[in-house]
């Protein structure tokens, strides 16, 4: 070529071992075409297929492809040089019969002739999402429409005899009751959707199951009607219905183990995360034993397909409430207050009960209650829409017991 000053062209041909097959250099490009890594692929899906996992994508249009990387963790990432392929093949389908449990994704790269790998397209495996809406009775505040938020967890059972879990997933369930849950084990199909709080009743969705879809999400609504529940087992506050509250030993059913636990923590002031703590505002006290006394006086228990229930004749039988330790007044609340606050207050045995409202002068304001009352926990309402801002003075009598709590009335 020297001494030629006009403009030349070449191009480089490689022969493989292989007979027939090779491969040329771009002639304006200057360089092989081997020497680029593939492009990422393109249209990367998964669907379900029963419990499999398909995958497919476009087929990559360079000359020089060999083969596709498959790869799948329970990390949303993979680093392909140093991962080992869960499997390797040239065609743009495959088909994961074993695919992990729980959540993961699927990771796929073209790689060339020259084992140059192109970018990773990365999906999590197909769940099947369930938006749930529900309250808990003690977590729920009918004025504000709201609840406290707490982690639950959900199951799908099986909707044939013996009702088997067959998926589980915990969630947080917001202020607003809604939580989004993924189930990524169960196959598409019908199942019953159950619920389990630190300390409700576990409760199951409506006879009949739900139909649950791999690769698809469903909603749920607890909270709207009593048949929502598998034999309308929730409690109604406002306008919402509620999950049962008051099963701090989560065995299915709100009775005197449960209330020996809450009135334990109670009697040794007891504050934090605890089963015990029923309405869940980190305290253990009356708040939380008179929901569980009351569940427990009306003998809730957990209501399921197949379960064996107490028939209502039986249930009178049962009915037996349980006795405070000793006699105890609460902390009014709120406290200030306006224009009304309540006190709770525990009676081992049966007494007069008089309580009392004295300014802080000490003069009588007026009588809250003057009754013979039984043993058991009470609450008494002191509404003050009518007076002056200011301390007062309430006085509880009962029988021997005499205590006295200061009320802040602020307008
Ligand atoms: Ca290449
Ligand atoms: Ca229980
Ligand atoms: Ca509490």
């Amino acid at each position: 070529m020297a001494g030629n000053p006009s403009l030349y062209y070449f191009r480089v041909t490689a022969r493989l071992s292989v007979s027939g097959e090779t491969w040329r250099s771009n002639i304006l490009g200057g360089y092989a075409v081997d020497n680029l890594s593939p492009v990422a692929v393109k249209n990367f899906i998964i669907l379900p297929a029963g419990a499999a996992n398909r995958l497919s994508w476009q087929l990559n249009t360079e000359p020089d492809m060999k083969q596709y990387l498959i790869y799948r963790n329970t990390a949303n990432t993979i680093d392909p040089a140093t991962a080992t392929a869960y499997a390797v093949i040239s065609d743009s389908t495959y088909t994961d019969n074993t695919p992990l449990q729980g959540e993961a994704f699927y990771f796929v790269a073209a790689q060339d002739i020259h084992n140059n790998i192109g970018p990773v397209s990365n999906l999590p495996a197909p769940n099947a999402a369930v938006n749930l809406s529900a309250f808990i009775e003690g977590f729920y505040n009918e004025q504000t429409d709201e609840q406290i938020a707490d982690t639950i967890k959900v199951y799908l059972c099986s909707t044939t005899a013996p009702y088997v879990k067959v998926d589980s997933a915990t969630a947080l369930l917001s202020t607003a009751g809604a939580a989004s849950i993924k189930f990524f084990n169960a196959v598409t199909g019908n199942y019953y959707l159950v619920i389990n709080h630190r300390n409700s009743i576990e409760t199951w969705s409506k006879l009949g199951g739900e139909a649950v879809a791999k690769g698809a999400s469903i909603s749920y609504n607890f909270s709207s009607e009593a048949a929502q529940a598998f034999g309308n087992n929730m409690k109604q506050k406002g306008s919402r219905w509620c999950l049962y509250s008051g099963d701090a030993n989560q065995d299915g059913i709100v009775d005197f183990s449960d209330l020996t636990l809450i009135d334990n923590d109670s009697y040794n002031f007891m504050s934090g995360y605890l089963v015990t703590d029923v309405n869940g505002d980190q305290y253990v006290d009356f708040g939380d034993l008179t929901i569980c006394d009351n569940n427990s006086y009306n003998f809730v228990q957990v209501m399921k397909p197949g379960g064996a229930f107490k028939q209502p004749a039986m249930r009178g039988v049962l009915k037996t409430k349980m006795l405070p330790l000793s006699f105890r007044v609460s902390d009014s609340y709120p406290n200030p207050f306006h224009p009304s606050t309540k006190i709770d207050y525990a009676l081992p045995k049966d007494a007069k009960v008089n309580i009392t409202l004295y300014s802080i002068l000490g003069e009588k304001v007026m009588e809250v209650v003057n009754a013979e009352q039984r043993a058991g926990y009470h609450t008494a309402h002191i509404s003050m829409n009518q007076f002056a801002s200011g301390t007062y003075l309430v006085r509880f009598i009962a029988g021997d017991n005499v205590q006295t709590k200061k009320i802040v009335l602020a307008k």
